[in-house]
């Protein structure tokens, strides 16, 4: 890792204080205090009680677990009986509950063949799970659905060093994924706060995004090819390894973002660039949303090629961050709004000037009130710290309404204002002692026109979620925007698929549904 430079440093230092760039910061150590009481997690079955148990699925008996039992290695088929299943029933924002007494953990692609075609005749209904760190509920039962945990299926397949294509399991985690990968000179193309524990396999499934998706594309790109088992248990080989193939429809397509609706993806083909040599962040303060947009639009001329990530967050999810954290806030001045900007390249004199020219400009013109750089490694983590944990951090409360949208980026925000307004008119203050909300924050991924408002509650509300819903799915369908940008539709937003999908559109994804899963029983209760 480059360090900064400080002849260079001394170049960006402007004589007043309110634009001092800090480049000598202390940082301490990253850990987040821990939670609080953990709260009990009420079953999503009395959460919504209008959600019934389809009749027509079938129920386990004992003579299925046997039978799982003959076609899995031991110590794999996993029930209530013996084992604690609660990690594999509730979700992480311990909001949804199912009640899945079997959990099968499956080690090739073979047994999951095995499992779904017992279940297709059986008509047994099946949760794939990664993971398990979705934000919309989908990765956990609603009622009584077995879960498929691929965390056993976590063996890389291959990877070709010239052009940069991995061969990976499903199950294989993420971060541990980029590790191997950089070890060899290259990255994974998608990056996120859970990548310690979510797959490779479940961020296909959600067609995840992420905090580097303005660089490196989306997994729709990059996906060059995958492995699934169908609902009726067939195999789909289509772990091809071309760029380029204009054979037949595109089949994988489906598989990415269908959130285990369709089959369960058992391995993936991806191709992963070259790992940048020069990285560097840096946190800017900013006064106004306006000059938030500013400062992305002279990132995007300025820094073109070497810009690999811009997010931004608002006051207030930098001040929950700081609530739990031992960390020191990157800048003493609290500011309206933030922004994280980070630049890959390979050349660090190039990189370099073109940061410092450009953070030069953006103190000239007034569009930032402040801003540090990262002068080591640590320092540059420790900023993406900030960022990164603001989902932790807000979870911390008790629990968090999550809205992922795609808002055309002059509105982006005027999303969070009017939600505030918009509660405060329904009698809900925010952040005082006798009301159950918490907060009410906005920050993403700017680059990607990502908004992520957060509604951090005490617990989770019946009151509260129907004064945001649809009123929130309202607000985004006026401005054509999308309901979910990246985290897809879930059990959460199942019911308001419409306000960003036309008729026409969902009556094309039901049929679908239906020539890949006849039985339903893939991931019942979800997605549409
Ligand atoms: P799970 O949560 O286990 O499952 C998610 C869905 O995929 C479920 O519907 C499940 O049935 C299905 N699924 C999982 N594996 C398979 C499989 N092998 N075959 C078929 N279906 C499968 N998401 C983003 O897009 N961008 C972010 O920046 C981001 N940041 C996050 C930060 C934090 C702190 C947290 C907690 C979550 C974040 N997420 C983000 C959401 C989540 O991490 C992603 O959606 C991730 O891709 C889910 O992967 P997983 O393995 O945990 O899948
Ligand atoms: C992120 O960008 C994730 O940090 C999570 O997509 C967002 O928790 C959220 O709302
Ligand atoms: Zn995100």
């Amino acid at each position: 890792m480059r360090l900064f430079s400080l002849r260079a440093a001394s170049t960006l230092c402007r004589q007043s204080a309110q634009h001092t760039f800090q480049f000598t910061r202390q940082f301490s150590c990253t850990a987040l205090r821990t939670a609080g009481q953990t709260k009990q997690v009420v079953l999503t079955s009395e959460m919504y009680p209008d959600i019934h148990r389809d009749s027509r699925l079938g129920n386990v008996t004992s003579a299925d677990v046997d039978h799982f039992k003959s076609i899995l290695q031991p110590g794999s088929v996993l029930t209530d009986d013996t084992e604690d299943l609660s990690g594999f029933n509730v979700d992480s924002m311990r909001k949804y509950r199912g009640q899945a007494r079997v959990v099968l953990k499956p080690r090739t692609t073979d047994e999951v063949a095995q499992i779904m075609k017992h279940c297709h005749e059986r008509r047994l209904a099946v949760v794939p799970q990664g993971g398990n760190t979705g934000l919309v509920g989908g990765s956990v039962p609603v009622f009584d659905e077995i879960v498929i945990s691929l965390g056993l299926m976590n063996k890389i397949r291959s990877f070709d060093n010239v052009s940069g294509i991995l061969v990976a399991d499903a199950g294989c985690i993420l971060e541990a994924t980029d590790n191997f990968l950089a070890e060899r000179g290259y990255i994974f193309p998608l990056d996120l706060g859970a990548k310690g524990s979510c797959h490779i396999g479940g961020n296909v499934a959600t067609n995840a995004g992420g905090l580097r998706l303005l660089r490196y594309g989306s997994l729709h790109g990059s996906v060059l090819g995958l492995e699934a088992v169908m609902a009726n248990g067939t195999v789909v080989n289509g772990l091809g390894k071309l760029r380029k193939d204009n054979t037949g429809y595109d089949v994988k397509q489906m598989f990415i973002g269908s959130e285990g609706t369709l089959g369960v993806i058992t391995a993936v083909s991806i191709l992963c660039p070259r790992r940048s040599k020069v990285v560097n962040v840096a946190f800017l303060g900013l006064e106004s949303y306006e000059q938030v947009q500013s400062a992305f639009v002279k990132a995007k001329a300025d820094l073109s090629e070497i810009l690999s990530a811009f997010e931004f967050m608002d006051r207030e999810s930098i001040n929950e961050v700081a609530k739990y954290s031992e960390l020191r806030r990157p800048l003493d001045e609290q500011h309206n709004f933030y922004v994280l900007v980070e630049t890959s390249g390979s050349n660090p004199e190039h990189d370099e000037e073109k940061l410092n020219k450009y953070l030069e400009d953006l103190m000239e013109s007034d569009i930032i009130e402040d801003g540090v750089l990262a002068n080591d490694e640590t320092q540059l983590k420790n900023l993406w710290t900030w960022r990164e944990t603001i989902p932790e951090s807000l979870g911390k409360a008790g629990g968090v309404y999550k809205y992922d949208v795609s808002i055309p980026l002059p509105e982006l925000y005027t999303l969070v204002e009017d939600t505030r307004t918009h509660l405060a008119k329904a009698g809900i203050s925010i952040g005082t002692e006798d009301s159950v909300v918490v907060d009410v924050v906005g920050y993403g991924h700017l680059g990607d026109g990502n908004l992520h408002l957060n509604v951090a509650v005490k617990n989770y509300d019946k009151h509260i979620e129907h004064l945001l819903e649809p009123w929130v799915y309202e607000w985004i369908e006026k401005r054509h925007g999308s309901i979910s940008a990246e985290h897809g539709l879930g059990f959460a937003k199942k019911n308001y698929i419409q306000y960003s999908k036309d008729p026409s559109m969902i009556s094309v994804m039901k049929n679908l549904k239906t020539v890949f899963d006849p039985n339903g029983i893939m991931n019942p209760y979800k997605y549409i």
